[in-house]
């Protein structure tokens, strides 16, 4: 069993998504971070399969992000986020509206990828209730998404684990089906070709079902990251895009965990060539130094909006205390630099084809029954042990843990998706040690 260090107390501490007794009884301390490698409590490296939770793109202890974090610290810790104003979340936020593709004018900052989330549901009912359409106030997730645990998000997500316990959820939702097909798209290299015309579900049942002249918005994270890494089939987003069109409906971009170089550009909408009304994001925003949390809206959103409420107004009566926080918007500038300065998204297309090759040579490992790819996220997805769902690809994260390795487990699913900076030879340890603790698992 790992160290505890010494003297720490376990009695307090409720952790958040945790089997908290589970890890009571087989604790895993995490001591220093750097590069690519964790080190734990008893001095061991770990090399950071997963980008902390899928945050750390430019890897860990970034010299760049901690002085700013630093000298932010110092010279201004906090300023009132409502009715004032400090440079730098305006800086910031020119940052990543610059940083985002083209036609996107404004940021909204919050504090989490749940913020983002909820904020993003809000600006798309206060947006249509502003041109007068305020009866579209319908929101539609997708099965298996994730977008967050505060009510908005959790209700458009589609994760059945994440709602059960709570009953209630927010009114009016509906979902599209989620996309992940292995019969015809099991062992894909990229974007699965089989799946496009799934889209067509939010024409052909939903607006039929709620008359599309009541439906605010459609959220769908690019890719499903939570959920075990569900690629969307080729075509499929773009159409997406096109029945949103056509009838008055906003598109959001969960882009939490697909932002910031995870499939080689900034946003995957830039991947895809398909361009949502809305971008949330989080995680890479700040490489994870700070929490932080955004909405990226398209021109004529934040217009829209503002412009329709009484000159002097609060036009938009929602914000966190922590909104812009100046040590955020300080990391979210120094994070942002250092992805543009070092090429950090070109550097992860670079390092695609290795990946994909890499990952998928654990075709025919035990278990084995599918792999999937795009950028630098992958997902290895095992067979369910009869009787006992979910428990290899736990047994698999653990093992993979004691060898030094750290992985996401998801269902059946093993996902990986590593700092940015990862250099090919442990991109190789990587999938030496999971093809063999998968093997050992057996
Ligand atoms: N949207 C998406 C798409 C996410 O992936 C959130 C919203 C919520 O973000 P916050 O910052 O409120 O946690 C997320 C978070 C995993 C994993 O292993 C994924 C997330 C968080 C922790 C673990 O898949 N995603």
């Amino acid at each position: 069993m790992a160290r505890v260090p010494d003297g720490l107390n376990l009695d307090n501490y409720w952790m958040p998504f945790t089997g908290n007794r589970e890890f009571r009884s087989n604790p895993r301390f995490i001591a220093r971070a750097e590069g690519v490698h964790f080190t734990d409590a008893d001095g061991r490296r770990i090399l950071d399969g997963l980008s902390g939770l899928w945050c750390c793109g430019a890897g860990h202890g970034r010299p760049e992000i901690a002085d700013a974090i630093a000298r932010q610290a110092r010279e201004l810790d906090y300023a009132p986020a409502f009715q004032m104003g400090h440079p730098l979340e305006f800086e910031a936020a020119a940052r990543l509206v610059a940083h985002a593709p083209h036609g996107f004018s404004h940021a909204f900052f919050c504090n989490s990828g749940s913020e983002a989330a909820d904020s993003a549901l809000k600006i798309a009912l206060a947006y249509h209730r502003a041109r007068g359409e305020g009866a579209r106030q319908r929101l539609i997730g997708r099965e298996r998404g994730y977008h967050g645990v505060n009510f908005g998000g959790m209700s458009v997500g589609g994760i059945p684990g994440n709602r059960k316990a709570f009953g209630q959820q927010v009114a009016g939702v509906d979902h599209l089906s989620s996309t992940h097909d292995l019969e015809h798209n099991a062992f894909s290299r990229g974007e699965p070709q089989w799946g496009a015309h799934l889209a067509d579900e939010l024409e052909r049942r939903i607006i039929p079902l709620h008359d599309a002249a009541n439906i605010a918005a459609v959220i769908v994270e690019p890719f499903a990251g939570s959920a075990g890494v569900l690629l969307p089939p080729r075509g499929y987003l773009a159409r997406l895009r096109e029945i949103c069109d056509r009838n008055g409906i906003l598109l959001i971009f969960d882009e939490v965990i697909s932002g910031f170089g995870r499939l080689g550009y900034a946003f995957a909408a830039e991947r895809f060539g398909v361009m949502p009304d809305m971008i949330t994001c989080a995680k890479g925003l700040t490489n994870g130094a700070v929490p932080m949390g955004a909405v990226i809206v398209r021109e004529g959103i934040y217009e829209t909006v503002v412009n329709a409420a009484p000159a002097e107004s609060v036009e938009f009566p929602h914000g966190y205390t922590y909104s812009g926080h100046p040590l955020a918007a300080a990391a979210a500038i120094a994070a942002i630099g250092v992805y543009e300065r070092e090429g950090l998204y070109e550097r992860a297309r670079e390092l695609e084809p290795h990946f994909e090759g890499a990952v998928h040579a654990l075709r025919g490992k035990p278990n084995v029954i599918d792999i999937r790819n795009l950028g630098l996220v992958a997902a290895v997805e095992l067979a369910p042990r009869p009787g006992a769902p979910g428990v290899r690809a736990k047994e698999v994260f653990l093992k993979c843990y004691e060898r030094n390795l750290m992985v996401r487990f998801t269902g059946e699913t093993i996902a990986v998706s590593p700092p940015l900076v990862i250099e090919r030879n442990e991109i190789d340890t990587l999938f030496d040690i999971l093809g063999e603790v998968i093997a050992d698992v057996a």
